[in-house]
């Protein structure tokens, strides 16, 4: 799945997209790249981003979609928390909702989400954006994340979304500490993808992969962690994995899938 985003502030490719030919531009590298899936956002969930008003989102996403969607036939998923926008981005083309707040932001997500009967990412997070960074605590990180991650998917099978329609997602770096919390959810992925849906994970160029290089490096320098991430993913068994630099994360997949097919 390769990152589309349409914010002014995303943390890795901030305002370079948000001219909506440039937005275009890039998704269809992407796909030229070999993504089998994109993610369009027009609201950042980096640690401390302020909320995007509805209308705005809405503006920032439809328009590449629906252009998108007229000359590809790629799965277009819409990374946002707010029903309106997933609706919008629906009637625009999109065929996933990605919601980092798992149905919960609102109280139409979970009716909103069944009526329109696409793909579902339930992610989990603990807090919200603005604050979910400040005290992530947590006894048992990879027991409750998958506690969490099967009560919406029941909440959400409850609503009317079907059983084959929800994907899991333990939201790398959502109100988590950068190594405490994220890296025994990176080790214990199996666990993850055990209950039995399929799981998207998003590592790419996140905070925790510069914490364990030493510090100081930018976003765009977390190719080789971003990519241990996707690997770590793959021999888990998630079933797609969240990146921005989609043409050296394929080469990799690639390349591990065929040692695996030749053991
Ligand atoms: N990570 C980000 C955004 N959306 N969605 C899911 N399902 N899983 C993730 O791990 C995930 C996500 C953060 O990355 P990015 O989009 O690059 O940053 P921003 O939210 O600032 O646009």
């Amino acid at each position: 799945m390769g990152v589309a985003n349409v914010t002014p502030d995303s943390f890795s490719d901030g305002g370079r997209y948000l001219h909506l030919g440039a937005a275009l531009a890039h998704a269809r590298r992407l796909i030229a790249e070999g993504a089998d899936m994109l993610d369009v956002g027009g609201e950042s969930t980096r640690p401390g981003a302020e909320p995007v008003p509805e209308a705005e989102e809405i503006a920032r996403v439809v328009e590449l979609i629906r252009t998108l969607r007229a000359e590809s036939a790629i799965p277009i998923s819409i990374d946002t928390m707010k029903p309106a926008v997933a609706r919008a981005a629906v009637a625009a083309g999109a065929t996933m909702w990605n919601d980092v707040a798992a149905l919960r932001y609102a109280p139409d997500a979970l009716d909103t989400a069944a009526e329109l009967g696409c793909d579902v990412v339930l992610m989990h997070m603990q807090g919200e954006p603005r604050t979910m960074q400040a005290e992530p605590r947590y006894d048992d990180v990879v027991a409750e994340v998958a506690e969490f991650l099967l009560s919406r998917a029941a909440a959400a099978m409850a609503a009317g979304v079907a059983r084959e329609r929800i994907w899991l997602d333990p939201g790398i770096g959502f109100g988590k500490h950068m190594l405490e919390h994220n890296l025994p959810l990176l080790a214990h992925l199996d666990r993850i993808v055990a209950l039995g849906f399929p799981v998207l994970l998003g590592v790419s160029r996140k905070r925790f992969i510069d914490a364990i290089d030493g510090g100081g490096r930018a976003p765009g320098e977390r190719l080789g962690g971003s990519i241990a991430g996707a690997l770590a993913g793959a021999v888990a068994g998630v079933s797609a994995v969240r990146v921005h630099d989609v043409r050296e994360t394929v080469q990799a997949l690639r390349v591990w899938r065929a040692i695996a097919a030749a053991r």
